[in-house]
């Protein structure tokens, strides 16, 4: 195997024997086969889409099938079997269409081929590779055809375009995560799916030169700002705009469940099925801005947070005293202690674990939380609050312009993104401790965890650290970010704004991008640099948008502050 999608990759250079995330080398081998087929999927449903052919089914597959491979997601070699033969049925489907609208049409054709990347002339209708291949019959021979479709090892190739290859592919795994949660709440985006398809196939053309390739890393951070545009729409259409929350920390005696991931679905369906049965639901890591949705809280058995972020898990869960649910990624291997009461929903697997299926049918997870009976008693380990999502903060948006002009505000941080067990990671708890207290913390996604109990204060009413959500809200920050910048009449870049940045994953790397995308400059970027960034496309990145790596919150702040 080969893998080097997350930050924790082995060495820093690539997990070659098994993952450091626990991902085992047939799983990877049939993950990369995955990728492969649904490569094959986008470069026909491209073709097709130019002749006017679409199919749903297709864009909602890609979508789901990108997203099982994203890291802390789908570690089941198994549940990949299904997902290629579909991914190769939906191809093949597709194209039978194209040849019932092309026959006899010469012209239709050699469009097609064009599309495709093939020679006008040519005998054949669609180019070997994933376009044509079949998949073997059972588990062992597709993961044998898996570790010869991996990430291409070819010395011959151009570094910085394999670079720029692979950035692309886990940004529209992230891109596509994003899509799938707002597919599953029904926004979906013929643009969107269209981006998604040129994208994936392009991967596949030998044809494209540097620059090209630039170009499509940057139309990628574009689709992911579509994706994440779809799901703000998604999440405040259908449980309204996030409001300041309160949320303990400590427990609610009786009967409990725990909720992780960041499917906000989910969490409705399971509030719903425990309605008047003594059952409290709690969320764990990225679930905690579900708080403040006006159409999740009203629950009243929706009461509180436990624990802290992903990486976690294995000695938080065990402490938990009822099952578990994972909607989405991180799930991290279960410890005995807790294995027979974690439960994977959705896209999410472990082996061995207990699967909800599309039925969404919690009473395993219902039944197993009043038989354990929960917590013995009430216990108060304080709160904190949530929810300044953008209609929050836009709300207060005189004011905070007023304190900026009045000089009350210095600067604004951004410190968000993913945590990760890396020691390196305190640097962003220790940079919260180290902003000055004319100075206000916008903070997302899990790496919050390191400082979102932190009492920082207010600036004449205005807290000083406000949580603006998961990374699933990072459109929310951006809109905050485009909204002061036209109040006080400048660019983006010139407010007093700094990102300082953590990633993990690929949902990260498309945040990255589409930020990129939009001209951010100035991007502090951390704890290490990802390992598929060849040395020319990291000095491209410093040349081009100033994004530097994390130095010391000391060093880091003096530059910024000036
Ligand atoms: Fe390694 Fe990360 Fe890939 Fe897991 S997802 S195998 S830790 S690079
Ligand atoms: Fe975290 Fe996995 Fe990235 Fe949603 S939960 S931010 S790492």
């Amino acid at each position: 195997m080969f893998c080097f999608q997350c930050e924790q990759t082995a060495h820093g250079t690539g997990c070659t024997k098994k993952g450091v995330c626990g991902k085992d080398a047939d799983t990877a081998a049939v993950q990369d086969l995955l990728i492969y087929a649904t490569k094959g999927l986008s470069q026909v449903a491209h073709a097709a889409r130019e002749q006017g052919i679409t199919d749903n089914a297709a864009d909602r597959f890609v979508c789901e099938g990108t997203f099982s491979t994203l890291t802390n997601v789908n570690f089941d070699a198994e549940r990949f079997v299904p997902l290629v033969r579909r991914a190769v049925e939906l191809r093949d489907d597709l194209k039978s269409r194209l040849n019932q609208a092309a026959e006899g049409d010469a012209g239709l054709w050699a469009k097609i081929k064009k599309a495709v990347g093939l020679a006008e002339d040519s005998a054949i209708s669609f180019p070997e590779g994933p376009a044509t291949f079949q998949p073997a019959a059972d588990l062992e021979g597709m993961i044998r055809q898996g570790h010869e479709h991996g990430i291409p090892d070819d010395p011959e190739a151009n570094e910085d375009i394999k670079s720029l290859k692979e950035t692309v592919i886990y940004g529209l795994k992230g891109a596509c995560a994003y899509a799938d949660h707002a597919a599953i709440l029904g926004q979906e985006s013929e643009v969107f799916y269209a981006e998604m398809h040129r994208l994936l196939a392009a991967t596949l053309r030998q044809d494209l030169g540097l620059e090209d390739w630039v170009q499509l890393t940057m139309d990628c951070g574009q689709a992911n700002m579509k994706a994440m545009e779809l799901l703000d729409a998604g999440n405040t259409g259908k449980y309204g705009h996030p409001t300041p929350t309160e949320v303990p920390l400590g427990a609610k005696k009786g009967p409990a469940i725990c909720v992780s991931g960041h499917d906000l679905h989910d969490l409705e369906l399971l509030l719903k099925q425990t309605e008047g049965q003594g059952i409290q639901i709690y969320t764990h890591g990225e679930m905690l801005p579900c708080h403040g949705y006006p159409e999740l809280k009203k629950y009243p058995h929706f009461y509180g947070h436990f624990g802290t972020a992903w990486q976690n898990q294995q000695q938080e869960f065990k402490e938990f005293p009822g099952p578990i649910l994972m909607t989405t990624n991180c799930i991290q291997k279960p410890r005995e202690e807790y294995a027979d009461r974690i439960y994977t929903t959705g896209l999410v697997g472990w082996p061995g674990t207990t699967h909800i299926g599309a039925d969404k049918d919690f009473t395993p997870l219902i039944e197993k939380a009043l038989e354990m009976g929960g917590f013995p008693e009430d216990t108060d380990n304080g709160s904190v609050m949530v929810g300044f999502a953008r209609n929050a903060v836009l709300g207060v948006a005189d004011k905070v312009v007023d304190l900026v002009k009045r000089g009350k505000i210095r600067h604004f941080f951004l410190v968000g993104g993913c945590d990760g067990a890396k020691p390196g990671r305190s640097y962003y708890e220790d940079f919260v401790d180290q902003v000055p207290e004319d100075c206000v913390v916008l903070t997302l996604a899990c790496g919050k965890f390191r400082f979102f109990d932190k009492d920082l204060g207010s600036i004449e009413g205005l807290p000083r650290l406000l949580d603006v959500g998961q990374c699933n809200d990072a459109f929310s920050a951006i809109q905050i970010a485009v909204a002061l910048a036209q109040a006080f009449d400048c660019e983006v870049n010139e407010l007093p704004l700094s990102m300082v940045l953590s990633w993990y994953e690929q949902k990260a790397v498309a945040i990255l991008l589409t930020l990129l995308s939009l001209g951010i400059k100035d991007i502090r970027l951390g704890p290490t640099l990802p390992a598929f960034v060849s040395e020319n496309v990291l000095n491209y990145l410093v040349e081009n948008f100033d994004i530097k790596p994390i130095s010391t919150p000391e060093e880091d702040l003096k530059a910024i502050l000036g």
